[in-house]
């Protein structure tokens, strides 16, 4: 069991067991008096400083009884509700600006900012979107949906400001970003640009330790250190971008975390709060008064799941990403249970590749950070070992880095969902095309499909028919699809 101080969390037990505590019933909703009276972020800041605890939990109970009948990104949210408590608390949004990273993680804001019901009556579950949007309220900045990209989007928010002063009607700006997201290169290329530009800009990065599976890639081991150290570790990698550095060890606690943002706000200069988190804090029921916090950095791999859902919270396969029940059936599954398509063709092509791995050293499955969707399985990747690579949430990289295998006679396999895949068109046509490397692409999600406008993959036959020399194969049948 893992605790944190102060407000009772608790996350899931380090065995990956999961229970079923939260019935769609848990938690009576009706008892959540605190938010259904919030209609703006004006009524956290007139809540009295002793409530905040109680709205949170109210927020947590409402997120996981939401998870359980719509699904959605609940382990990303169930981190950072304390946050983003503290965020309105501190912060006057739309006046201050929060640009939410990828805003997978922005459902806490959305509640915040006059959207509770949509999370709060079953009836009303489809009236928001699952990221931010400004078509539905001025608290959201952008349609966003990709990671990476908040940095430089608040970098820009800050430059009108520091330009055109308070005609701008912009006060502070806030991005926040969680450490799988900053593995993104667009994201330290924000970092590169906000020193240099100065002026107030605070870039809270949410770490709790997980991108959608493990962090990938050195950086983690220097945000290890930081945690350890309490944010005094050299050396500091925002520091070494010319940035301000803040830590906050117990990035659930809502009140560390008011004082840590009162600090900051109205700062003269770009800043990085560093907050430590857990992913999917109070999945697991029952909150505990231990004053411990445990964080399960050795076992990480069972959280996995947690980052986003389909259907019901307490049906997870504990090494699996999803559940969602489509007409797709497994047929390699003992219980029958079906996969979506993503994990289904996924699942088929790793099945295919791995008996050639003893026979062809140079064989590689790459995955910009999205194995578990597209059927690469954590078993699988167990047991390819060197054979697979996560490169971290870097399309253009993960697409440069298989065309450099293929250069030294490899054969490398990209696998990543198709709208994230528009990330590396430069890489597609130079370091592949151009150079005539030889890459295997598994595109998922390609086509018109049921996903949002942020993850549409409709563009990708006009990119990639745009690129001389590739190949676009579409099969129709698992035969076709193995024969190519
Ligand atoms: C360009 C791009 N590639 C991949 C994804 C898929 N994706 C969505 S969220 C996510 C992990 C984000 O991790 P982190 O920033 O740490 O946020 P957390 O969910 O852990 O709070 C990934 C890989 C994406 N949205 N955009």
């Amino acid at each position: 069991m893992h605790s944190m101080p102060g407000n009772g969390i608790s996350a899931h037990d380090a065995s990956g067991a999961t229970d079923n505590t939260h019935s769609p019933d848990s938690g009576n909703l009706a008892d959540a008096t605190l938010l259904r009276r919030i209609t703006s972020p004006a009524d956290v800041k007139a809540l009295s400083p002793n409530t905040l605890n109680e709205l949170c939990r109210e927020i947590r109970t409402t997120l996981l009884h939401y998870g359980h009948i719509h699904g959605g990104h609940i382990g990303s949210n169930l981190g950072m509700v304390e946050a983003t408590v503290a965020l309105h608390r501190v912060f006057d949004s739309p006046h201050d600006r929060i640009v939410f990273d990828v805003s997978h993680q922005s459902y806490v804001h959305k509640m915040l900012t006059g959207r509770a019901a949509a999370y709060l009556d079953t009836n009303r579950f489809g009236d928001v979107t699952g990221f931010t949007n400004p078509d539905e309220s001025d608290h959201d900045q952008f349609v966003l949906g990709h990671t990476g990209t908040s940095i430089s989007l608040a970098c820009g928010l800050a430059k009108t400001r520091n330009m055109e002063g308070p005609d701008s009607g912009i006060g502070n700006v806030v991005a926040v970003i969680g450490d799988g997201s900053l593995s993104s290169g667009v994201a330290f290329e924000g970092l590169n640009n906000a020193a240099e530009q100065g002026g107030n800009l605070i870039i809270i990065l949410n770490d709790n330790e997980m991108s959608i599976a493990g962090d990938f890639g050195g950086m983690y081991g220097t945000l290890a250190r930081l945690r350890a150290s309490g944010g005094t570790a050299q050396p500091n990698l925002f520091n070494a971008f010319g940035l301000d550095y803040r830590y906050v060890e117990h990035g659930n606690d809502v009140d560390a975390l008011v004082a840590a943002f009162e600090e900051v706000r109205n700062i003269d200069h770009p800043v990085v709060v560093h907050i430590h988190t857990l992913k999917g804090a109070g999945y697991d029921g029952e909150p505990t008064s231990s004053a411990t916090r445990i964080h399960p950095s050795s076992n990480l791999s069972h959280r996995e799941p947690w980052h986003s859902d389909h259907c019901n919270l307490s049906d997870h396969d504990p090494h699996e990403g999803q559940c969602e029940a489509s007409h797709w059936q497994n047929p390699d599954s003992a219980i029958g249970k079906p996969d979506d398509p993503r994990k289904y063709y996924g699942k088929m092509a790793m099945a295919a590749l791995e008996p050639r791995f003893a026979s062809e050293p140079g064989l590689v499955v790459i995955s910009p950070a999205t194995p578990g969707s597209n059927g690469i399985t954590h078993e699988f990747r167990e047991r390819a070992g060197s054979h697979y690579v996560d490169t971290g949430i870097t399309e253009s990289h993960a697409v440069a880095f298989a065309a450099g295998i293929a250069r030294a006679g490899g054969t490398p396999v990209v696998a990543t969902t198709a709208s994230f895949f528009q990330r590396a068109y430069d890489q597609f046509f130079q370091e592949m095309s151009l150079n005539r490397s030889r890459v295997t692409v598994l595109d998922f999600l390609g086509g018109l499909s049921g996903s949002d406008n942020t993850h549409s993959g409709a563009y990708d036959v006009a990119m990639f028919a745009n690129i001389p020399g590739i190949t676009m194969l579409v099969p129709t049948s698992a035969d076709e699809y193995l024969a190519d």
